[in-house]
């Protein structure tokens, strides 16, 4: 059950952030940058982006672009953990996006080169993960939910329980990402996807242990194929992908499990170590244009926080509504407790 309190959080949260922004407040830095870089080292997650985007930006600023990708915010963590990466612009969620602000690993952005910034509704302003907009532009939303075969499963999933259930054994996938997956089964229980208890982790091991022997594997972005191939039946998805998967197999379906689950703010944001701080700007303000944002969100099929590019996209993913937003919660970066959940997930994956 998603108690009061988690609800009163989540929506306390975006309420707050509308407030604030409407006094328009400028964002903190504004240091002057050199002059425009020939390169710019981009570091996203898969499918997450409109292939003429880099192409277009190159073309107009005489920049050359290095586009990468990675699969989970793990992946991206200990890469810039690592020490400098050579990116300029790196793409993590809400609670990585706290720890790398909180390790210093972050670049503060500077206003002067983000004139379109107030194309960013009020809504994805301030909010908790970095409350002065000092470090993160938001790039797309979205949530962890089910996909599914409609012409293979008659009854639409409602719960996380169907990975528990021995039925679709074989045919079912969840992501590979601790976070989603640990966070499900809390939900599930009745917890906060944020728990740092030991005895409700232990719990979500158990349960996420259990469900293991029914999956045919951990995968994220990638299972698309397999959905659209009839390989898999039922995955534990992110709303765009299951989008984007629809596209090509209309017979996909994507739901929001009865229990809850996480709504994420990807943000676009700048290593301290960028070779290429002055690109990265002028990239990040060319994808805030109503256009390019329109034309992201178009493909991603995720939700766009730019409200000048919603009246452009064909199908916008509307803001969820509030029995939704009752249902949802922001993941949160877990500070000491993330050893606590490597160490359970590490346990559920060596099975
Ligand atoms: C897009 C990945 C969605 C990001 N393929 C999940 N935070």
């Amino acid at each position: 059950m998603t108690s009061r309190r988690e609800f009163l959080a989540t929506t306390a949260a975006l309420v707050a952030a509308s407030c604030r922004s409407r006094s328009d407040a400028p964002p903190a830095g504004s240091v002057e940058l050199g002059p425009l870089e020939s390169r710019l080292n981009i570091y996203n997650w898969s499918d997450y982006i409109s292939p003429d985007v880099i192409p277009g930006f190159e073309r107009e600023f005489g920049v050359r672009v290095v586009y990468d990708t990675f699969e989970s915010s793990e992946e991206l963590l200990a890469r810039l953990q690592a020490g400098a990466s050579g990116y300029d612009l790196v793409v993590p969620t809400t609670y990585g996006a706290s720890a790398l602000i909180e390790t210093g690993l972050l670049a503060p952005l500077s206003s002067r080169y983000l004139t379109n910034l107030g194309n960013i509704a009020p809504v994805f302003r301030g909010l908790p993960h970095d409350p002065e907009n000092r470090f993160t532009v938001p790039w797309q939303w979205g949530m962890t939910g089910i996909a599914w075969r409609t012409d293979r499963i008659a009854d639409a999933p409602q719960s996380w329980s169907v990975f528990l259930d021995t039925t679709w054994a074989g045919k079912m996938t969840m992501l590979d990402d601790l976070r989603d997956v640990l966070g499900a089964f809390l939900r599930y229980r009745g917890r906060s996807a944020n728990s740092v208890d030991p005895a409700e982790l232990a719990q979500a091991g158990r349960d996420a242990a259990a469900a293991r022997k029914n999956l045919k594997a951990y995968l994220s972005a990638p299972v698309k194929g397999q959905l659209i191939a009839g390989d898999v039946w039922l995955a534990q998805l992110w709303d765009g992908d299951a989008a984007q998967a629809k596209k090509e197999q209309p017979a996909i379906a994507w739901v929001l499990p009865e229990e809850g689950s996480t709504l994420w703010i990807d943000s676009l944001v700048i290593p301290a170590t960028a070779p290429h701080p002055r690109a990265a700007h002028a990239f990040i303000d060319y994808t805030l244009r109503p256009e390019i944002a329109a034309k992201i969100s178009t493909v991603t099929g995720y939700g766009s926080p730019n409200q000048a590019a919603m009246p452009l996209i064909p199908n916008p993913v509307p803001y969820p509504a509030e029995n939704d937003l009752a249902r949802l919660e922001i993941q949160k970066d877990l500070g000491r407790a993330s050893a606590l959940w490597d160490d359970v997930w590490t346990r559920v994956k060596s099975g």
